[in-house]
């Protein structure tokens, strides 16, 4: 259904968020999906639509605004009491098939706060243009996700020696028999850290249909690609999982980006995409705002990064020639992102040259020029706009 109400311009409004590639994108509809606030649509099959620049301002994204994004268009609507996990694979001991119940009560109960965003988050920004959705800054959101260790599970189910991966299989199916099935796998590190849920709520609800109830995965730190909904099917193996979606997609240069590694997964030239890099996002202006002279005003926005947490985040007002810290918010956990504000001086017209930049725990720091991939993931330039004091 399309929104009717909404203007044109408000809708350029949300979209417009301070860099070139902003502007493409003005021109796509908000729309709503069945439980969803209006979003801003990219594909409707599959679906794929973001969260409204606005939204994003929220400390917890909203689970009726939270971004949706698929890459098959077969998505059934699960009915929890037939839902199954299977887990199986050479590398355990007794599989299982475990029912929602059996998952909810039979283990310890965890909650984290994490971003899930997806790699390719401001795609639409790369210039030259990359293939693919493309994204403006929605395509991520932060939660506080609800469920139980994927650790305890697959301890239950008796992990034997020599176990390399893990690989996970949704309900999602394609519609064409040539379109690979969206299947991911984690290393067993990984897959065994104790952040790792198989989670059935978010933001304290049942997990929304769109972001891929009764369970998906959720692993704090790495991009959303590893966060497979609608989980039916979990496999532990002593050699590397050879999906499409391992194999041939979500992978950057080897070497090009920090991150965890994935050995198991990783050639000569490339490496499957791991952890989030350290980005921020301005979310009280866009480029081009207008502040009223002497008037009190606050940069403020969000930064996070793969987990090693915020140390600091800096802002200039002069282009990016100097910088000063800005003050952090609360800090949610090492997974969440981190509010930022810095008050801008207002006292004398003319334009204000912003630029801000997130430093994470480990050392990490946004760059300056836009790292260019071929399939436009990491987009963590660090973020510049102007504003006008009249
Ligand atoms: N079953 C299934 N899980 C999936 C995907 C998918 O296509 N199918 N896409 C992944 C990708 S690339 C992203 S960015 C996230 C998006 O999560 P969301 O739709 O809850 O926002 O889901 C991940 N899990
Ligand atoms: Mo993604």
């Amino acid at each position: 259904m399309l929104v009717g109400m909404i203007s044109r311009r408000a809708i350029t409004a949300a979209l417009l968020a301070g860099t070139t590639g902003s502007l493409a994108l003005a021109r796509d509809e908000l729309l709503t999906l069945p439980g969803k606030k209006p979003l801003v649509k990219h594909t409707f099959r599959p679906p794929n639509y973001e969260t409204p620049f606005a939204a994003l301002r929220a400390p917890y994204t909203s689970n009726d605004s939270f971004f949706v994004r698929y890459h098959l268009a077969n998505i059934p609507r699960v009915d929890p009491r037939d839902w199954r996990l299977r887990i199986g694979g050479a590398s355990i001991e007794r599989p299982v098939a475990l029912s929602l119940a059996e998952l909810q009560h039979g283990f310890e109960r965890v909650t984290v706060t994490a971003i899930n965003q997806c790699s390719g988050n401001r795609r639409g920004l790369f210039t030259p243009r990359v293939p693919g959705v493309q994204w403006n800054y929605g395509a991520m959101g932060n939660a506080r996700w609800g469920g139980v260790r994927l650790r305890d599970v697959l301890r239950k189910a008796g992990v034997r020696a020599g176990a390399l991966e893990v690989s996970f299989d949704g309900a999602d199916t394609a519609l064409l028999p040539k379109t690979p099935d969206f299947a991911k796998s984690l290393p067993i590190e990984r897959a065994l850290d104790e952040h790792v849920l198989l989670a059935f709520e978010m933001n304290g609800e049942p997990l929304p249909h769109w972001n891929g109830a009764p369970v998906r995965l959720v692993v704090p730190g790495w991009t959303a690609t590893y966060w497979v909904k609608h989980l039916t099917d979990i496999r532990v193996e002593p050699q590397a999982f050879d999906g499409f979606w391992m194999t041939s997609a979500y992978r950057v240069p080897v070497g090009l980006f920090p991150g965890a590694p994935f050995a198991s997964q990783t050639t000569k030239d490339t490496a499957p995409i791991t952890e989030i890099v350290v980005n921020s996002l301005v979310t009280s202006h866009v480029n081009g705002d207008r502040l009223t002279r002497g008037k009190p005003a606050d940069l403020r926005g969000r930064s996070w990064d793969g987990g090693s947490g915020i140390a600091a985040v800096e802002v200039s007002v002069d282009g990016g020639r100097s910088w000063r810290d800005a003050a952090l918010g609360e800090d949610m956990g090492r997974y969440s992102w981190r509010g930022f504000s810095a008050p801008l001086d207002t006292s004398r017209a003319g334009p204000i040259g912003i630029a801000v930049r997130a430093r994470g725990r480990n050392g990490a720091i946004q760059p300056q020029k836009l790292v260019a991939n071929p399939a436009g993931y990491h987009h963590n330039v660090i973020q510049a706009m102007t504003l006008e004091v009249l």
